[in-house]
């Protein structure tokens, strides 16, 4: 769930709020991709991919065969599991290679040099690093910024967005495999130790950053003094995400907002400003309100 504030003063104004704490995991999960079973090493075996993106981080999901890690002391299925993230929607795979993917999020079992498993955000642009990667210059262990989770046959991962040109991600592919060299390569063929989307390729569907536009009309444009106006506001979630949505209206001067007029009672209305709130405004749908406001007696034409 997002929270969004959205500040209407007669001039339209749009802003998102900023959280800066720790991964907070979602409990709703975009369905991505199945896949098939089609790999002997059941950790590395996935059967569905999910995403889900807010205002702060980018999550991915893999639900596998059995569980990641299982056996943390290390044996012949310790797997790299691989997100490359295409954030401009140009990725794709040719010649068991996957290109223009600007980052990749891998998460390593039994990495060195603990035995638990690590994190590491890998920037493939403009080159992909080929050949022996230095694994321990791009890992992360700062929480806060990447943070992996293992629950039963689940491998989730987070990315801060603002460690990704805070942009979400327009094209997705995962990867599992072994090898700790040529990360943009996608092994030549699906076997007990690779796995990758059956589908296209290894191609995802698209995420999209959570979205609101807005409009605001007044009727009539042109009012007396004593006269009454009607203002409609628009609240539309273009994302992909349910939001919370704080409305915050102010009225110019020279009028006043009408006691009991809106259609959705405020939160809050103090002189000329005027505040909802809205739990859980799915995405694809709106709100409109609409109130009233008396133009003063001693208005001025404008
Ligand atoms: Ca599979
Ligand atoms: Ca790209
Ligand atoms: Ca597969």
């Amino acid at each position: 769930m997002d929270n969004r504030w959205i500040g209407l003063a007669f001039i339209a104004f749009l802003g998102f709020s900023a959280f800066s704490n720790a991964v907070s995991w979602p409990t709703n999960w975009m369905f991505l991709a199945n896949d098939t079973d089609d790999v002997s090493c059941g950790n590395m075996d996935v059967l569905t991919a999910y995403g889900q993106i807010d205002s702060e981080y980018l999550y991915l999901r893999l639900n596998t065969q059995t569980a990641p890690n299982a056996n943390p002391s290390g044996n012949s299925c310790d797997a790299i599991y691989k997100w490359f993230i295409d954030l401009n929607g140009d990725g794709y795979v040719q010649g068991q290679a996957i290109h223009n993917a600007e980052y990749v999020l891998a998460v390593r079992e039994n990495a060195p040099p603990s035995s638990i498993p690590e994190i590491y955000l890998i920037p493939t642009t403009p080159q992909c690093p080929s050949g022996s990667l230095n694994w321990a210059s791009y890992r992360i262990t700062n929480s806060t910024i990447a943070n992996w989770s293992i629950t039963g046959n689940y491998l989730d991962m987070a990315i801060k967005l603002t460690s990704i040109n805070n942009t979400g991600a327009k094209t997705l592919w995962w990867v599992i495999d072994k090898s700790p060299n040529n990360i943009c390569q996608q092994p030549s063929s699906q076997s007990g130790q690779v796995d990758w989307p059956d589908q296209g390729g290894g191609q995802g569907p698209f995420i999209q950053i959570p979205g609101i536009t807005f409009t605001k009309d007044v009727t009539p444009t042109f009012s007396m003094p004593n006269g009454n106006v009607t203002f409609t506001l628009f609240v539309n979630n273009t994302g992909t995400t349910p939001l919370n949505l704080t409305v915050n209206d102010t009225l110019p001067p020279g009028l006043s907002y009408v006691n009991g007029s809106a259609n959705y009672t405020p939160l809050l209305w103090i002189n000329n400003s005027i505040l909802w709130y809205f739990q859980n405004i799915s995405n694809g749908s709106f709100v409109a309100i609409t109130f009233n406001a008396a133009v003063d007696s001693g208005a001025q034409a404008t």
